[in-house]
């Protein structure tokens, strides 16, 4: 019986691709940036290079040209709570937890995703979802103004609660609500350049910390960058600088390797936005606000805790001799760094796979082969019995994600004293657990392993 429902995967895209139409017309330079990477990503798949890269041709490269990931800083536990409820109705739910205030960075986050491999290759859209922690304001009176502008907005639309009440009773939407419902849903991340506090409010909040004043000025909760894949991150950022767009000057994550891992990103810098303030004789003043940016990314495989673990520890020793200036000074001496001690983690999928540092999706390379369940892998690897190929990453990483932020507040951004926050507090406020990203990747090696050993094992 086919479903009476549409397909959550179906509704993702269209959300997806709507949010990327807004936004290209929001940010002009947005698609510039879609057009840098096509056109790189055209020329990795053209010219063999991409061969490299082992990427699952029905999944990983079908997928590309579609594959973009976003950003959202909510201001309270109800807005965090019902983002959850919409997300879920395009099949996306909470992975991971970062904890940005080691940065700084008054907010925690999650990140919103499809988690099974059917539905990431469907189309892996995701959205960085922050929760502002209002109680690092420290002038209480400023606290109490925010936490009551907060109070009174709804960054939801009726309809928008309607549908997703709709679906969660019965089961999933027909295919006309599911389009009003993406209409609806694009609503929360549309940008408002009216603010809803005074100048002297938003000039308050922004001395309390940018960010802050980013979440409580506006009526909703603005997308502040989107960030398409690309497959050669250097190239990119080359044509980025030719074309003149303001880009950071480093590339955030691991270096360069012939085999990648994890997430490399970069962006270019926040633009300067005309905004408008209320004023209480009905006219208004202008101002000025730095919020909307663009980013890309090039991924790699996933690691296993112990491939992350020395992900972490390397990166730790690189940060611990130098530490990129914001103004690119030591660029060029921080690459040199990077590259150097990552020397130490190998770089071919095969050493990474007998090492158990990264997650792989084992094929049956050799269908016409049987055996009995005790072999090794290892051995069917080398038979060329079975191949593999990496589980591309699909989460993010705080220092990276810190970095981001960073550059993205002004080079000013506070150095303020924060205390650590938790993930049950983050649990608390959404209403519901965010998933181990470890145990999907885990997952799907296991799964793509079971399925070959049955057909090897079959007459
Ligand atoms: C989110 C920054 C994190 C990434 O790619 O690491 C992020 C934000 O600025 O709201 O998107
Ligand atoms: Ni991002």
């Amino acid at each position: 019986m086919t479903s009476p429902f549409y397909d959550t995967n179906e509704i993702r895209a269209a959300f997806s691709a709507a949010m990327s139409t807004m936004y290209r017309a929001e940010v002009p330079a947005y698609g510039q940036l879609i057009n840098i990477v096509t056109e790189v990503n055209d020329t990795v798949l053209g010219d063999g290079t991409a061969t490299a890269l082992n990427l699952t041709p029905q999944e990983d490269v079908d997928r590309i040209a579609q594959e973009r990931h976003g950003a959202i800083r909510l201001g309270t536990a109800q807005e965090l709570a019902m983002m959850a409820r919409v997300f879920a109705v395009m099949g996306m739910y909470p992975v991971g937890y970062y904890d940005l205030s080691v940065a700084s960075v008054p907010v925690h986050s999650t990140a919103f995703r499809p988690v099974k491999r059917a539905d990431l290759a469907a189309n892996p859209f995701r959205v960085f979802t922050s929760l502002l922690r209002l109680e690092l304001i420290q002038d209480a009176e400023l606290r109490e103004k925010a936490a009551d502008v907060l109070a009174q907005r709804q960054i939801f639309t009726d309809k928008a609660i309607e549908l997703t009440e709709k679906s969660e009773r019965d089961g999933g939407l027909n295919k006309a609500d599911a389009d009003r419902f993406v209409t609806e849903a694009l609503e929360t991340f549309r940008w408002h350049s009216d603010a809803c506090v005074d100048a002297q409010t938003f000039n308050a909040l922004i001395n309390a910390h940018r960010l802050i004043a980013d979440v409580v000025s506006f009526r909703g909760p603005h997308i502040n960058h989107l960030t398409p894949r690309v497959l050669d991150i250097d190239a990119a950022q080359e044509a980025m600088i030719a074309q003149n767009l303001p880009a950071k000057s480093v590339v955030e994550g691991p270096p360069r390797r012939n085999c990648p891992i994890l997430l490399r990103q970069t962006a270019f810098k926040a633009l300067d936005e005309q905004i408008r303030f209320p004023q209480r004789n009905g006219t208004s003043d202008s101002g000025k606000h730095t919020a909307r940016f663009g980013e890309i990314e090039q991924r790699g495989v996933a690691l296993t805790p112990k491939g992350r673990a020395l992900y972490d520890q390397l990166l730790a020793k690189v940060r611990a001799t130098i530490t990129p200036a914001a103004d690119g000074s030591n660029a060029a001496a921080y690459v040199a760094q990077l590259e150097q001690v990552f020397t130490e983690f190998p770089d071919s999928w095969r050493e990474m796979h007998d090492q158990q540092l990264a997650y792989f999706k084992y094929d049956l390379a050799d269908t016409s082969s049987r055996c009995g369940a005790d072999v090794e892998i290892k051995e069917l690897l080398d038979q060329g019995v079975l191949s593999i190929s990496p589980v591309i990453y699909e989460d993010f990483l705080p220092v990276s994600a810190a970095g981001i932020f960073q550059s993205n507040l002004g080079d000013d951004a506070q150095d303020n004293q924060q205390s650590a926050s938790s993930q049950a507090q983050f649990e608390t406020a959404m209403g519901c657990k965010a998933m181990d990203e470890f145990a999907l990747y885990a997952a799907i090696q296991s799964d793509s392993l079971a399925h070959c050993i049955k057909q090897l094992a079959m007459d």
